[in-house]
């Protein structure tokens, strides 16, 4: 069975970007192979965060997994941190991957140029390393994210072809795989920007007051053209309400166009809402029953449990490999 591996970092409160694009899909493949879900606390700590702040994050994070519909006996869920042999694993693996590689990912070059020099972190700059220490620790074939962590799968790929040919059939070959629709959704007040959750403006927060949902969306940014029309380009807001609909509904552009041929953006915005709200109402509620029941500490023990072993099998493999006496 293929190794299928995905991670998010706790870094603030989930957006329905991330469900859309990550969580949602990692419920879909979870059955299609030996599935590993983590929390990316390690990566959370590459811009400042407070203890308390990534703790919750943390805890938060495992219950939408599990609300969202992730199956604690069909995948492995756990946390980065509980695992350190990713870190050891990173530690080798950082010789195999490049300053100017790692200089050109378009996560760095974003994140650091609001940032003064000084303040930049090695952690920041070196993050991909960590995060191909994540994917090939696992034997890891299939990697589902949202589009802006391709590249960085892009080069957990290169890295494999490089230690693989100095040092033979080491290290699996992952691949990123992407949703059909939604894997990047837009913010909703400017939508040539990616939703994230480091950054709140447009964003619609998995753990919003459902009211609140409804009123972003309902003031979403659109344009003057008054057609209902795929368009990234000339209608990016449309657009993108366009993608969320088709990515909840399984409606395609072309039955959303003709669904909303001749009504206004009002019509269309709210049809939008209704999806969106029932969705995330239906979430709301399985995570409020999960958030204090202990479940999300015992499938973290367990799930810690099972993903060690073969972390560390991985990490005697490539210690071995390498020549580290002893191993
Ligand atoms: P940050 O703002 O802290 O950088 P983020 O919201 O961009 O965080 P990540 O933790 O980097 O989220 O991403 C978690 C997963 O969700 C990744 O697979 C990522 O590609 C996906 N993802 C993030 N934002 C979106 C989005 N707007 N649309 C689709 N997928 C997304
Ligand atoms: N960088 C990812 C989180 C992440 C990840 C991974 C995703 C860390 N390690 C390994 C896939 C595979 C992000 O979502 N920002």
């Amino acid at each position: 069975m293929d190794h299928i591996l995905s991670g998010i970092k706790p870094t603030g409160q989930l957006t329905l970007g991330n469900y859309i694009g990550a969580i949602r899909n990692f419920v879909k493949v979870q059955k299609e192979g030996d599935t590993f879900l983590f929390v990316a606390d390690l990566h959370a700590l590459t811009l400042p965060i407070e203890p308390e702040t990534l703790k919750n994050n943390s805890r938060d994070l495992v219950a939408f997994y599990l609300a969202a519909g992730l199956d604690p006996k069909t995948a492995t869920i756990f946390l980065q941190s509980d695992v350190p042999d990713h870190s050891e694993l990173a530690i080798i693996l950082q010789n195999y991957l490049y300053m100017g590689e790692l200089s050109r990912m378009t996560q760095f070059k974003d994140k650091s140029s609001k940032m003064k020099e000084e303040a930049i972190g090695l952690g920041l700059f070196a993050y991909p390393v960590l995060m191909a220490a994540d994917i090939v620790i696992y034997d890891s074939k299939r990697i589902p994210v949202g589009e802006d962590q391709v590249q960085h799968v892009e080069l957990a790929r290169d890295l494999v072809k490089r230690f693989n040919n100095r040092y033979g059939d080491i290290l699996i070959m992952p691949k990123a795989e992407m949703v059909k629709v939604g894997a990047r959704i837009m913010s909703l007040s400017d939508p040539t920007k990616k939703m994230s959750k480091s950054d709140p403006k447009g964003d619609i927060y998995l753990k919003d007051d459902i009211k609140v949902i409804r009123k972003k969306i309902m003031s979403a940014v659109t344009d003057m053209l008054a057609k209902v029309h795929y368009d990234p380009v000339n209608q990016p807001g449309i657009s993108n309400l366009m993608t969320i609909l088709s990515s909840l509904t399984g409606k395609s552009f072309d039955e959303i166009e003709k669904e909303f041929d001749g009504k206004g953006y009002g019509d269309f915005k709210r049809a939008v809402a209704d999806v969106v709200c029932e969705e995330i109402s239906k979430l709301q509620a399985r995570y409020n029953e999960i958030i204090n029941s202990g479940l999300v500490d015992e499938v973290l023990a367990e799930g810690a449990k099972k993903a060690s072993v073969i972390a560390s099998a991985t990490l005697k493999r490539v210690q071995k490999a390498i020549g580290l006496y002893h191993k």
